[in-house]
């Protein structure tokens, strides 16, 4: 195997901290720690047609969706490889209605923690390819206490890594820690993640556009014009083609190889989409943007939109920049 293949996840993370001569260190190590977490929830993922860890829990959590065993425990294997290391003031999940604190006997750290610890998890049962999102920041609060909301509810921009896991045909970690976007593939054979995608770089414009067209009806004028447009137009020769997994991680994985777009809009019955600003459509903006894409709201950049809750909901048009500069302009037409 030549030696580029052979750039792991570790060697990649400390050549990295190289280019920041003011490192600590610390980055490094959540990065490493995140990467042994992805590695034990894929373990679990891969085998949970097999054991009793399929179905629900019986709870619901604070979207009143009915928590799986897999949520949790993917929620709970991130919580404790992440807590004790030193690193965190604060963290917080799609699966806890409040913010994480760190256990009392555990020592306070700079940096802050976001996650989905799995999305997609209504498609487990049906074996389709669900994911990891995480996101990282340095905290405002002030003094060496714990954390607060506000360490939460930082603009994107401000994210100094994220990224996310694909638990699909492969296990793939891609991250960003602002200096290029990179791939990673878990190798089975010696559970080690190696080099597989290098310095991602998303195309300019793409063939595929991925949104839930079930909701069409509820869509803006311009968004519909905008699908037609698509649909009774060619890219290089060919006609656009439509593809949804239902799984963000899974279809922006997809949007980041190929081009083109993910969409989540906000529509006549929910105004703001379905999709999570701090822990989903952040540190897959961080991803797209670190790639060479855009990501907004519609009209906004969402690494520039502040937080106002830890579960605030935001609509996301992310991809190709030609691709998203041309939804604009159908979305734009209609303010006119
Ligand atoms: P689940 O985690 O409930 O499966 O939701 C997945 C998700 O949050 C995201 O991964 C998808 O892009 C989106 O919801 C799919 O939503 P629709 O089913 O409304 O298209």
């Amino acid at each position: 195997m030549p030696l580029k293949q052979f750039m792991t996840l570790p060697r990649h993370i400390l050549e990295g901290e190289k280019l920041h001569p003011e490192a600590t260190g610390e980055l490094s190590a959540i990065l490493l720690q995140l990467g042994l977490a992805a590695k034990v929830i894929s373990l679990e993922v891969n085998k949970a047609g097999l054991v009793e860890i399929l179905g629900f829990t019986g709870k619901t959590n604070v979207h009143g969706e009915d928590v799986k065993k897999l949520d949790l425990f993917a929620h709970e294997m991130l919580i404790r490889a992440m807590d004790h290391g030193g690193h965190f003031c604060v963290m917080a999940s799609e699966e806890d209605e409040n913010i994480i604190h760190l256990p009392p006997h555990h020592k306070i750290g700079k940096y802050v923690l976001l996650f989905d610890p799995l999305d997609g998890s209504s498609n487990i049962e049906a074996n389709v390819s669900i994911g990891t999102i995480f996101s990282i920041y340095r905290r405002i609060s002030k003094g060496n206490g714990p954390g607060t909301i506000e360490d939460c509810l930082q603009p994107g921009y401000k994210q100094v890594a994220a990224g996310y896991i694909v638990y699909g045909p492969s296990t793939i970690f891609v991250y960003s820690a602002g200096h290029g976007v990179y791939g990673f593939t878990l190798d089975p054979a010696f559970g080690e993640f190696l080099l597989s995608h290098d310095n991602i770089k998303i195309p300019d414009r793409g063939r595929i556009y991925s949104i839930n067209e079930g909701n069409y009806n509820s869509w803006s004028r311009g968004l519909k014009k905008y699908i037609k447009h698509l649909q009774v137009n060619k890219f290089e020769g060919k006609p656009y083609q439509l593809r949804y997994v239902g799984s963000m991680v899974a279809d922006i994985h997809r949007t980041l190889l190929y081009g083109g777009t993910f969409m989540y809009p906000g529509d006549k019955r929910n105004p703001k989409g379905k999709l999570r600003l701090v822990y989903e459509c952040n540190p897959v903006s961080f991803i797209i943007e670190a790639a060479g894409g855009v990501a907004i709201d519609g009209e906004k950049r969402i690494l520039e939109l502040t937080p106002s809750s830890l579960h605030e909901r935001t609509p996301i048009f992310a991809g190709s920049k030609d691709d998203i500069e041309l939804l604009k302009k159908f979305l734009d037409e209609e303010k006119e």
